[in-house]
C-alpha cells in the first residue's frame, strides 16, 4: 500500500503539490475575496492535475470530502498561527488515524529544525512517523531551521541539514525551502537521500523568476514544489500550474513554459 500511495504522489517520479494551510499559518491576509473559499483551491488542484492538496483537518472535514475521487489529500497534522511569539512548535492537531478516515493520501508535519523544543517535535514526528509507516501512508516533512539558534535560516548548509535531518527521522518526502544556490542545492538533494525534496513556494513572485526558480531545482535533483500562494494568489491559477507542470513534470524549458503561460 505504501509503494502505491508514494507512486500516486509522484508523476514520471516527480511531484507538483499544492499547499493550502496558510489560513493557520499566516491567516486570512494572504486571501482574496476568491481564494479564501477552500472550494476554489480544491477546484485548482483538480483542474491543474495536482499530485496531492495540502488541507488542515478543518477543511478536510468540512470541503474535501466530495473530492476525494479527483484530489489527492496530504493531511497537514500540525499547525501554529503566526500571532504568538514564542519559540517555534507546532502542535500535532489531527492523528494519523483521523487523517486516514478522512482520505489522506499521505501526512504532513512541520519539523523546526533547530527550534529550543526540538526535542518535543521530533518525539512528536517519530509517533507519527511510525504509526503513518504502520498504515502503509508516506510521511512529508516540512523540514523549517528556525529559532534562536538559527541566525540565518536560509544557508545552504542549514537548509541541508535541515533536510538530512527529514531522513534520518524518517520522512519520505521533505518540503525545504530554495535559497537560490543552483550548486549547493543539489549537496541539499544529496543530503536528503532516499528521501524526495519538494520546494516552497513563498511570497508571490514575477512569473518568470518563480519559473526560474522551479527550473533550478529540478535541475539540481529536487523533486518538484509544494506550493500555494504564486498559484493561488495568481489571476490565471491554472496557467501559472500548466507553465509550471511544464518544467516540473514534462522537463521542459522557462522560455516554452512563459510562451504556455501566454497562450
Ligand atoms: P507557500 O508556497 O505559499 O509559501 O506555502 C508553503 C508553506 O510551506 C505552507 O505550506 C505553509 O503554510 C507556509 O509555507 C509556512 O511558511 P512560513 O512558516 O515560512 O510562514
Amino acid at each position: 500500500m505504501f509503494k502505491t500511495k508514494m507512486y500516486r504522489l509522484l508523476t514520471g517520479g516527480r511531484s507538483l503539490i499544492l499547499a493550502y494551510d496558510q489560513g493557520l499559518e499566516h491567516g486570512p491576509t494572504d486571501f482574496n475575496l476568491k481564494n479564501i473559499d477552500p472550494n476554489y483551491i480544491l477546484d485548482i488542484a483538480e483542474k491543474g492535475g495536482y499530485n496531492a492538496l495540502v488541507f488542515q483537518r478543518g477543511l478536510a472535514e468540512k470541503y474535501y470530502q466530495n473530492y476525494r475521487d479527483k484530489v489527492r489529500l496530504i493531511l497537514k497534522l500540525n499547525g501554529k498561527t503566526s500571532i504568538a511569539k514564542v519559540e517555534p512548535y507546532s502542535a500535532q492537531t489531527c492523528s494519523v488515524s483521523r487523517a486516514i478516515k478522512l482520505g489522506a493520501e499521505a501526512v504532513g508535519y512541520t519539523v523546526y529544525v533547530g527550534s529550543p523544543r526540538e526535542a518535543q517535535i521530533f518525539e512528536e514526528f517519530s509517533k507519527i512517523a511510525e504509526e503513518a509507516h504502520d498504515h502503509g501512508i508516506p510521511v512529508v516533512a516540512w523540514m523549517y531551521p528556525r529559532g534562536p539558534f538559527v541566525p540565518n535560516d536560509s544557508t545552504t548548509e542549514i537548509i541541508a541539514y535541515s533536510a538530512r535531518v527529514g531522513l534520518e527521522l524518517g520522512a519520505d518526502i521533505v518540503k525545504i525551502k530554495y535559497n537560490n544556490d543552483f550548486e549547493g542545492f543539489k549537496w541539499v538533494v544529496k543530503a536528503a537521500g532516499k528521501c524526495k525534496v519538494v520546494v516552497a513556494g513563498g511570497h508571490k513572485e514575477a512569473e518568470n523568476e518563480l519559473l526560474q526558480q522551479a527550473k533550478e531545482i529540478v535541475d539540481a535533483g529536487a523533486t518538484g514544489m509544494a506550493i500555494g500562494r504564486n498559484v493561488w494568489q495568481h489571476p490565471e491559477p491554472l496557467k501559472i500550474s500548466q507553465a509550471l507542470k511544464k518544467i516540473i513534470i514534462e522537463n521542459k524549458s522557462v522560455k516554452e513554459a512563459l510562451k504556455s503561460l501566454k497562450k
